[in-house]
């Protein structure tokens, strides 16, 4: 198949997700629901990334649990193991492998000002670990490995990802041509849905709060409850505008997941208050993601099928990446064995 990409001149996507935890409506709409799509057009390669997930401290037993139940949300999601290659990170040895020749051409500088390093930092002052700091490194690896053209992702990983371009046009400039020089691609709407406790912050699977986030597999009646108390204002008027953050997320969510624009959202609710509003957006979420949750409950049944997925992902992910990673080597001056 990766001949076949290479041939037919298909472009190719890379995209990741950590399992920190069930995904969130902010991954699902900002990247996840994305991905499925791009599937008959792009020759697509889809990683749950656990050696990202490990740069903050994880109960292994957990960590283990929610691997495969984020691979089996990714198959849920409508991500086609037949059509993509879909992988466990770690199963995949030329990640950790190409990330330390990328970490040698990045510099000190520019991780220093990675918001999401300091972000993290913020909020585990007790373990500002080395990975913490290189995960741009890492996921620059993730992607340059398979060549990518395209990187579907939510707003807040388009800093990483102009690092990724950064490091691969000054590899390609010392050595000539080797990387494909990445772009993003970002969905118009919902790129990043914000918390409903904290509108100004972004939705997190690690949110303490359970009530901030949507967790894609929450049950209907706890998708209602989370909207019913989303922080909103004390104008009661449904209206996309400057300073109604709350209220702006909402309509985000409820177009991203109905189709309808601004505009007709705003018509719609005309004269009705939020206590309306809210329900119809935990109602039109419920609707988007009972599939999802139904086919996900399908495929834990069946780890087997699950296990010959992400053995098969793991080899088609090798063969391919070994090919750009031996071509870094030589280019470097590594010879083989
Ligand atoms: N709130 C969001 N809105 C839109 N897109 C989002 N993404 C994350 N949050 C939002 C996108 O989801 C993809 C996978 O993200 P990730 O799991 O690799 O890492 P993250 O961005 O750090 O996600 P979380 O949910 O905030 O995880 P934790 O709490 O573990 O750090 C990415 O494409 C991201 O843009």
């Amino acid at each position: 198949m990766a001949e076949a990409a290479q041939s037919t001149r298909k472009k190719i996507i890379f995209s990741g997700i950590q399992p920190t935890g069930t995904f969130t409506l902010g991954n699902y709409l900002g990247a996840v629901k994305n991905w499925g799509p791009l599937q008959d057009e792009y020759f697509c390669y889809y990683s749950i990334v656990n050696m990202h997930a490990i740069t903050v401290r994880q109960d292994p037993k957990l960590l283990r649990e929610n691997t495969l139940a984020a691979y089996a949300l990714l198959l849920a999601c409508g991500i086609d193991p037949q059509k993509s290659v879909a992988f466990i990170q770690s199963h995949v040895k030329t990640h950790a492998e190409l990330s330390w020749v990328l970490s040698c051409f990045c510099q000190f500088g520019e991780l220093s000002r990675m918001t999401q390093f300091k972000d993290k930092s913020a909020k585990h002052p007790e373990d500002i670990n080395a990975g913490l700091f290189t995960y741009p490194v890492l996921m620059a690896a993730d992607i340059l490995l398979y060549q990518a053209d395209l990187v579907p992702v939510g707003i807040d990983q388009k800093q990483h990802l102009e690092l990724a371009r950064n490091v691969a046009q000054r590899f390609n400039s010392v050595y000539g041509n080797t990387f494909t020089l990445p772009d993003g691609y970002i969905p118009k709407l919902a790129a990043k849905v914000m918390s409903l406790q904290d509108p100004t912050k972004k939705m997190s699977k690690s949110d303490e709060n359970p009530k901030a986030c949507i967790a894609i597999l929450d049950k209907p009646e706890t998708i209602i409850k989370k909207f019913k108390s989303a922080v909103t204002d004390s104008e009661a008027v449904v209206a996309y505008r400057e300073g109604k953050d709350g209220i702006n997320n909402l309509m985000s969510i409820y177009s991203a997941v109905t189709g309808k624009g601004f505009e007709e959202i705003e018509q719609e609710f005309v004269g009705k208050g939020y206590g309306d509003f809210k329900v119809a957006v935990g109602e039109a979420v419920v609707d988007e993601l009972r599939p999802v949750r139904e086919r996900f409950d399908e495929l834990m049944k069946n780890k087997d099928y699950l296990e010959t997925c992400y053995r098969e992902g793991a080899a088609k992910a090798e063969a391919f990446s070994q090919r750009t990673l031996d071509k870094v080597h030589k280019k470097i001056g590594f010879f083989a064995k």
